[in-house]
């Protein structure tokens, strides 16, 4: 492969790991074999492209420390779900096997799939075994391979989202290793240590090494763009006229992970690069990919991502690249409509007879919630009852599809039974707001998001409905870390964790998820945060032009402007 055009550099260790890896085999299968309670580090890395992170419990390790004990390991497994599409009884499956082998929970994530959390070892490959019957996989849900693709949500029946669907399936199945590891190990009985004996696979796209990092794509429309398309390495927007594809526009370099004080990192909304006809599609994202493969910085994997390399080559010079590497001159994206974001919550027509439902699930974690809403048998009991196909949403929310009119209304008396509120019963700020899982099971949280999510979203919303903004759509992403899980630059609010108990504020961001975010202050405390937001609040509803979004009018206003006005309310802040 031709690697000899990539950045001169020492190559960082995790490509040392993967070049010895056998095509990503390590010693996993062993070290199942072997019993214990974790991976070795190589093995750990190895294990990313198999969909599994190696964790421990945050919250006993202090404790546990003190007491002389080790971390308690347990693993989160993540699935690949293109489109976020799921049967009847693929989800029943998978919540029996949360039950059986995980934390009982299924968790939504921010790119429609779902990860098991709480897995030891032990339990590892019955899960993962488990998954593939249901013909389910997790292969490449992680790793520096082409990640989940996602789509649009909406189960709408008609030539738009049939399109987007069957294209985020192709493109998945597409770009999934060649390497018979993940089969070996996990799929074909008992773990198997090929040794020497391995089969290698020709991996004509990703080659000895794979990707210098992580590469995510999504599929949009202009009306329907709830999967933050800009915020992929690759973003795809379908261009129809009427029900007629006429192509793509192929976006490149979004990508949102930074880290604090680092400015040579940064978030990056994805820039338009090319138009092509609809069969070519495939083509084109292959010689992307490909560029990044032979091009991408694989000495530092914090400058590793399509963004970097775009930004260090010049826009120009990549789509020359590019088009190098396809063996043709692609044309200029062709101009795109304004991007809406539509609320799949509630109920809508599918345009076939029948009604969806989203229904909306807090930070996306499916559990019977102790004393409060039972999530998780609610889910099973209607997914069972009414046999309803089930969408998993960028918005870390469920789309149970294929309902009959007839249904209706006992499905949702149903899943009011066991506690669920419908979007309904919601304020748009609750509706809106995500929040990354942080601790106590990310290795990276400095901060909690999760487990804050509520009591942030109510004071925030407290402090909206003192200035009559009750019933503004404005979005509230929280996270732990400035690795931007779940996508806090690029919605109204965004909260990123600081330090413990503080958190930076960000703003200017648009709803639609055009436009990047600025940082308006750097360590607000928790509990400082609805009055910081407070005089901005005051200020907007007073001053907004007609119909301006929240991001838009701190846009309009300026990062300066925003923080005289919470100066002058405030003069203790730091600003
Ligand atoms: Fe993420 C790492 C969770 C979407 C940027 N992300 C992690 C890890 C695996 C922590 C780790 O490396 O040890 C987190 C696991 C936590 C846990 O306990 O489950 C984690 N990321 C998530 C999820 C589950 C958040 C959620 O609330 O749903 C999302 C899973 C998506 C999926 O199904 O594949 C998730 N992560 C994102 C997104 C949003 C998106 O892609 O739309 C981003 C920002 C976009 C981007 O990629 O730039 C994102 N995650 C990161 C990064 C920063 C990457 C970078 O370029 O710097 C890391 C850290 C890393 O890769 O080193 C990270
Ligand atoms: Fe973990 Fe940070 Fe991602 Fe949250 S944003 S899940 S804390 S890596």
């Amino acid at each position: 492969m031709p690697d000899a055009s990539a950045p001169a550099g020492k190559l960082s260790e995790v490509e040392g790991i993967k070049r010895a890896s056998r095509q990503l085999r390590g010693g996993i299968a062993r070290s199942l074999q072997d019993g214990g309670d974790r991976f070795v580090e190589d093995d750990a890395q190895l294990l990313k492209t198999h969909g599994i992170y190696q964790q421990y419990d945050r919250d006993t390790a202090t404790p546990r420390k003190k007491q002389g004990l080790d971390r308690e390991y347990q693993m989160m497994a993540r699935l690949r779900v293109p489109g976020g599409r799921l049967d009847p009884d693929q989800y029943l499956a998978l919540d029996t096997m949360a039950a059986d082998l995980g934390n009982t929970s299924l968790r939504v994530t921010t790119r429609q799939t779902f990860q098991f959390h709480g897995v030891v070892k032990g339990d590892l490959h019955a899960l993962i075994h488990r998954v593939n019957r249901q013909m389910l996989t997790t292969v490449a849900a992680c790793g520096d391979v082409v990640r989940n693709v996602m789509a649009t949500p909406a189960p709408i029946a008609d030539s738009i989202h049939a399109t987007l669907n069957r294209v985020a399936r192709e493109v998945s199945v597409y770009f999934e290793p060649r390497s018979t590891a993940y089969h070996e190990i996990w799929v074909d009985g008992e773990p198997v240590d090929s040794g020497d004996g391995w089969a290698k696979q020709d991996e004509p796209i990703y080659g000895e090494v794979y990707l210098p990092r992580k590469f995510k794509i999504a599929l949009a429309h202009a009306d329907d763009n709830s999967v933050d398309v800009f915020c992929n390495d690759v973003g795809i927007v379908a261009l129809f006229d009427g029900d007629d594809l006429q192509g793509f526009n192929v976006l490149a370099g979004g990508g949102l992970g930074m880290t604090h004080n680092k400015p040579k990192t940064y978030p990056r909304l994805a820039s338009p690069l090319l138009f092509v006809e609809p069969e070519g599609l495939i083509g084109a994202v292959e010689a992307i990919v490909k560029v990044q493969r032979d091009r991408g910085d694989r000495s530092d994997r914090k400058h590793a991502r399509l963004k970097y390399t775009i930004d260090d080559m010049g826009l120009p010079a990549f789509k020359a690249a590019v088009d190098a590497m396809a063996g043709r001159s692609y044309a200029p994206p062709r101009p795109m409509p304004r991007f809406r974001i539509v609320d799949h919550r509630g109920w809508h027509t599918q345009g076939d007879g029948r009604w969806y439902l989203g229904v909306p699930i807090p930070s996306g974690r499916i559990i019977d919630v102790p004393g409060g809403a039972q999530y998780r048998t609610a889910l099973r009991t209607v997914v069972d009852r009414y046999r309803t196909p089930v969408v998993l949403t960028p918005q870390q929310d469920v789309i149970l599809a294929d309902i009959r009119d007839e249904d209706r209304a006992a499905l949702e008396a149903d899943l009011r039974a066991h506690g669920l509120v419908m979007n309904d019963d919601l304020a748009p700020l609750e509706r809106w707001a995500l929040a990354c899982p942080a601790l106590p099971t990310c290795g990276l949280a400095l901060t909690e998001a999760e487990r804050v999510r509520q009591p942030i979203v109510a004071s925030v919303l407290e402090r909206l409905q003192a200035h009559g903004l009750g019933e503004e759509a404005i979005s509230l992403r929280i996270t732990g870390c400035p690795n931007g899980c779940a996508r806090p630059y690029a919605g109204d609010i965004g909260l990123v964790g600081r330090m413990p108990g503080h958190y930076a504020l960000y703003v200017g961001g648009d709803f639609e998820g055009t436009r990047l975010s600025n940082r308006l202050l750097d360590k607000v405390a928790e509990a400082d945060i609805p009055a910081v937001l407070d005089p901005l609040f005051a200020v907007y509803a007073a001053e907004r032009q007609a119909v301006e979004g929240f991001g838009d009018w701190c846009n309009r206003l300026g990062t300066e402007r925003l923080r005289r006005i919470i100066g002058e309310a405030l003069p203790a802040v730091a600003i």
